[in-house]
């Protein structure tokens, strides 16, 4: 399910940020319970094809127009379009977030699109151009077909939890339980140390870059190990997803870990 890794990752967060930074998104998203950031993780998504929310469709990735596998790399100038990418649109939403002019269902929506595309950037196929994503390339899952960019989506990480025969919600709560505590005192306590090394809160811009530059290499050395003309109709639940699940999960501990930081310090500043 499409909500599994956002719903992740907002719990992660929810375990990561400070008080002052709960009490703070609480009042912004209107909502004093636990799920404040779980229940907006997928509302992005939601609004994507409607409408009234077609603006944003572009807003959720950066096409990096690189050649898997030989060259990975992301160029904000080159790779951004005109109406905007995942990475403006960190810029952009996290500066409406601070403007205390604007209405509040404005820095609503901004909250909710600031949470969702910290996510979105650390998915690899977020930041890749070739085939739409991955859109484009069809491969072969437990003898389905099924498209690249839906595996990276979801399927690797429902395999990982142990199918699909658990609810989203629900793994997705218990599985950042799990790594939140491999944050805090577990198997990424001393890594982890160094995961905000570059994050620059005055220039949203290229720490966005360094999140997307990171999540991009990820396209040349498991994504697209052997190119993209390699992987078509190839099955991917097996080798493949053994070597990707545990780059999977360190993207979610990752952008779970930095999302709670650069709301810690939207509310500090805000405060
Ligand atoms: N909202 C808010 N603070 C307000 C008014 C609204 O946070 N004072 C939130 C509630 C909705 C969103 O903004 O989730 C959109 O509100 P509206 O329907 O008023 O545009
Ligand atoms: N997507 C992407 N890069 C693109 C196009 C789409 O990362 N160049 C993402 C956005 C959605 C998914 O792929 O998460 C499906 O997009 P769509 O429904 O627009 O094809
Ligand atoms: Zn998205």
């Amino acid at each position: 399910s499409a909500l599994l890794l956002p719903g992740a990752l907002a719990w992660g967060t929810t375990n990561l940020v400070k008080d002052d930074t709960t009490a703070f998104f609480q009042r912004i998203l209107q909502n004093d319970t636990e799920h404040y950031l779980a229940g907006v993780a997928t509302w992005a998504d939601s609004i994507r094809y409607t409408k009234w929310g077609r603006f944003s469709k572009n807003f959720h990735f950066i096409d990096a127009k690189d050649t898997p596998p030989t060259y990975c790399g992301v160029d904000f100038e080159r790779d951004c379009k005109e109406d905007g990418c995942v990475v403006s649109s960190i810029q952009n939403y996290t500066s409406q977030l601070l403007d205390t002019k604007l209405w509040p269902s404005r820095r609503n929506q901004a909250a909710k699109f600031v949470i969702h595309f910290v996510g979105d950037i650390h998915q690899p196929l977020h930041v890749e151009n070739v085939a739409y994503g991955g859109n484009g390339i069809h491969v072969k899952w437990e003898s389905s077909e099924l498209n690249l960019h839906h595996v990276w989506d979801t399927s690797i990480a429902e395999k990982m939890l142990g199918g699909i025969h658990r609810k989203p919600y629900v793994a997705g709560f218990a599985w950042a339980a799990n790594l939140t505590y491999q944050i805090k005192s577990g198997k990424y306590e001393a890594a982890s140390k160094f995961w905000n090394d570059g994050l620059s809160f005055n220039d949203p811009i290229q720490t966005a870059m360094g999140w997307a530059n990171e999540s991009n290499a990820i396209v040349c050395t498991h994504v697209l190990p052997e190119g993209p003309e390699a992987i078509i109709g190839q099955e991917l639940a097996g080798d493949y997803y053994e070597k990707a699940a545990p780059v999977i999960e360190l993207q979610v501990a990752k952008a779970g870990y930095r999302l709670a930081a650069w709301l810690d310090l939207i509310a500090d500043k805000a405060s």
